[in-house]
């Protein structure tokens, strides 16, 4: 059992965060060949204040395969730009047409679509380059790049996001709007499809960061220790998903203010959502449920993983 209460907890976290921020700012200060315009819009949306999970994510489960948190840096720093690129492509008018994200004004609402195009490329690009340089040994950082283009992807990450942003009734199913449960009666063919996509969309991306730090806190031995990298996977894929469902959650119940972008979006467009297909009480039991067992998946991982488990906790218990 964890004792640390979530907002403890991220207070512990806080000087591990400004280590992230400097390091993600360090790497984005450029030479005179990069235009000032495009290395603001960089900066405005990485460090921007995000929560930072993903690159806590990767430290932690590093910390937690006996890996030094110095070594994890540079993929937790990979992981966060390919997040902010990802944010900032999310926001565009051709998408999800965004005008605040984090509190501040979207990246194409203060620079312009086209540069904010490009700052998210640049950032994409970025990532794979801190990686591949900075990741040691090198047969682990290809692994890292390998693994982290998969799930940000085609077949991940962007394919998730090209379901998503299908209008109802065009793509592959469900072709009506998801069935809600008044009567107890679970819509269970809608249900999958949202899964599917909320596993690629945004779980790929946990998953990716707890096997990022697990290679580097294991070193060569990655390969040859299944057992720890399946307890992050397990924990992964279960935080992912609870991950998303407090995201609609917070979307149909959070306050504005603090979450830093438009809510009661995705339930005004009529998106398929948990609470809209569960209900909020159905919806926050699984959510609940997942936490307890991806935190019991980490039992291989003891004693280091404590850290791991009470981020774990967060997610469940945030309310930004
Ligand atoms: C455009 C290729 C492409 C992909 C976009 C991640 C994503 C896919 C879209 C983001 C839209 C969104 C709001 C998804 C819901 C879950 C999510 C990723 C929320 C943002 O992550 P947080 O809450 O944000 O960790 P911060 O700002 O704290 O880092």
């Amino acid at each position: 059992m964890v004792e640390t209460s979530s907002a403890t907890l991220l207070e512990q976290l806080d000087p591990l965060r400004t280590r992230i921020d400097g390091a993600l700012a360090r790497y984005t200060e450029f030479s005179a060949d990069c235009p000032p315009d495009l290395r603001e819009a960089m900066r405005h949306s990485l460090l921007a204040p995000g929560k930072r999970l993903r690159p806590l994510l990767v430290v932690l489960a590093a910390e937690a395969c006996g890996g030094s948190e110095a070594a994890a840096l540079p993929a937790a720093c990979a992981v966060e730009m390919v997040h902010a690129y990802s944010l900032i492509h999310d926001d565009l008018p051709a998408m999800d047409d965004d005008d605040l994200r984090r509190g501040q004004p979207t990246c194409h609402r203060a620079f312009g679509e086209a540069l904010a195009i490009l700052a998210g490329d640049a950032l994409l690009t970025l990532a794979f380059e801190v990686l591949a340089r900075d990741v040691q040994p090198p047969a682990v950082a290809a692994r890292c790049c390998a693994e982290l283009a998969a799930a940000a992807g085609a077949c991940s990450m962007v394919g998730g996001q090209a379901d998503d942003i299908r209008p109802c009734g065009t793509g592959v199913p469900p072709v009506v709007p998801a069935k809600h449960t008044s009567n107890g009666h679970v819509d269970h063919e809608s249900l999958h499809w949202l899964e599917r996509i909320h596993r690629r969309k945004t779980g790929a991306m946990f998953l990716a960061s707890l096997r990022l730090g697990g290679l580097v806190g294991l070193g060569c031995n990655g390969g040859a220790d299944a057992d720890r990298l399946s307890a992050l996977d397990k924990f992964g894929k279960r935080i992912g998903l609870a991950f998303q469902i407090v995201d609609d959650l917070l979307d149909v119940a959070g306050d504005p203010e603090l979450v830093g972008k438009r809510l009661g979006k995705d339930h005004g467009r009529g998106k398929l959502t948990f609470p809209g297909l569960l209900g909020v009480e159905e919806s926050t039991r699984r959510a609940r449920v997942l936490i307890d067992e991806a935190c019991a998946a980490l039992s291989p991982l003891k004693p280091k993983a404590s850290r791991l488990e009470a981020l774990a906790r967060y997610v469940l218990e945030r309310n930004l």
